[in-house]
């Protein structure tokens, strides 16, 4: 009290009444400002949470990958997530990664894929993946003297669904992936493919399902019609929008060359140990590639009469240049992967056909291929890391 008193009655320790009226004013504005900035604080942070349990969006839930991978946030999709970037703005190539920065633009999934349909409320809690994903480690080394344990891979990877299905849980992708693999009495190489490739997908936050589509008998085989037979069956499990076809015997080796489909159709397989990790040739599009559906219907899939080896990739490929598409590519870096060596399969001879074949292209496409495809399926197996589908392809006609 003793001190009070001259400081805040006594009138005789202080300059003046008004002046000490003043700064109580002063001190009571203080107040007032301190305790409203305050407030808008709390309310501020609060209201950022509520879109995770009602829905709202907000800008850092719906933008928050997107802008921790550098890249365009994208226009805002109902219920909070976001799309993928725009092609205008996701265009400029990307150094390092891609050769051919016009065909490839990795804006693809934006201008010329569907959008996702998702459970409303995945669609409310949680955001798009970013364009690149933050899990991809680089350069791996790939080897195939271990044998491989497929209930020890389940086991490895419990995310994974019967089937082969995998869903990233902390993003949804835009990238409904089925993964498509023509297949006759390669089991020990496609234990090698699921060993390498469950992991690098997953990495690689897609949303994919695994295809393993199995010619029974022992007529000849027929690789593209296997592939359109996997195309038309993976879509009675889901609505992928890309397909990939992959020959079961090459793996990537390095995960940023990414197994889903651009505004070109991609070509994945661009650096095979086998040709001294480059291209045999410019065309060159075996081996393991990626097509949105619009895309593959386009092209009214690949054609069904290339009976044994070759040529039907390059039937692709003119498919393709037909239909005034161009071919992306990562770079012969990224791009580098290894074929498990084998010796030539029975039943899979060259076929003396092949040239005569793709020299008429441009005439057979479009009575040759998804409106002309018949088959049987003679059964499918749903297995924890795969699907298998055997079917009877018939013979050469
Ligand atoms: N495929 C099978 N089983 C077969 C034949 C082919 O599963 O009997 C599948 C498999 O996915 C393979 C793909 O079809 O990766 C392409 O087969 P391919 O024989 O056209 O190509 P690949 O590169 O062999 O496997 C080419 C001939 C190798 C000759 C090697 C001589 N040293
Ligand atoms: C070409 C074949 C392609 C084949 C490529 C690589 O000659 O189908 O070789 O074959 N085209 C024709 O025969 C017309 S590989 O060495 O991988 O077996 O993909």
């Amino acid at each position: 009290m003793r001190f009070r008193e001259p400081l805040l009655g006594g009138s005789a320790a202080m300059p003046g009444a008004s002046l000490q009226r003043a700064c109580r004013l002063l001190v009571a504005v203080c107040a007032l400002h301190l305790g409203v900035t305050l407030v808008y604080y709390l309310a501020g942070r609060d209201l950022s949470r509520l879109p995770r349990l009602v829905g709202v969006p907000t800008p850092v839930q719906g933008g928050s990958s997107a802008a921790a991978s550098g890249q365009p946030t994208g226009e805002p999709r109902p219920g909070g997530a976001r799309l993928p970037p725009p092609s205008a703005t996701s265009t400029q190539p990307r150094p390092g990664r891609d050769s051919s920065p016009g065909a490839d633009s990795d804006a693809g999934p934006a201008s010329n894929l569907t959008l996702v349909p998702v459970s409303p409320t995945k669609a409310l809690s949680l955001p798009s993946c970013p364009e690149e994903s933050p899990l991809l480690v680089g350069p791996m080394l790939i080897e195939f003297n271990i044998p491989v344990d497929l209930e020890l891979l389940a086991k490895q990877n419990p995310e994974i669904k019967m089937g082969g299905r995998y869903t990233p849980k902390d993003c949804i992708s835009p990238h409904k992936v089925a993964i498509i693999i023509p297949f006759r009495n390669r089991q020990e190489h496609l234990k090698y493919w699921l060993y390498y490739l469950h992991p690098i997908l997953q990495r690689q936050q897609l949303d994919y399902g695994i295809y393993v589509i199995n010619q029974a008998g022992d007529s000849m085989f027929n690789r593209a019609k296997l592939l359109n037979i996997g195309f038309q069956e993976a879509l009675k499990d889901y609505d992928y929008n890309c397909f990939v076809f992959s020959d079961v015997d090459l793996i990537p080796m390095d995960d940023h060359n990414a197994y889903r489909c651009f505004s070109q159709p991609r070509h994945i397989s661009v650096a095979m140990d086998k040709f001294g990790f480059s291209l045999p040739y410019v065309q060159y599009f075996g081996g393991v590639s990626a097509l949105s559906k619009q895309q593959f219907l386009a092209i009214n899939g690949f054609p069904n009469n290339y009976w044994g080896w070759g040529g039907e990739d390059d039937d692709i490929f003119n498919r393709l240049v037909f239909k005034g598409m161009s071919i992306s590519r990562p770079n012969a870096v990224v791009g580098r992967c290894r074929m498990i060596r084998h010796s030539r399969d029975k039943k899979n001879e060259p076929n003396p056909q092949r040239f005569s074949r793709i020299a008429h292209t441009k005439e057979t496409m479009h009575s040759d291929g998804l409106n002309s495809l018949t088959y049987q399926v003679l059964d499918i197996e749903r297995y924890q890391l795969y699907t298998k589908i055997t079917v009877d392809v018939g013979t050469t006609s």
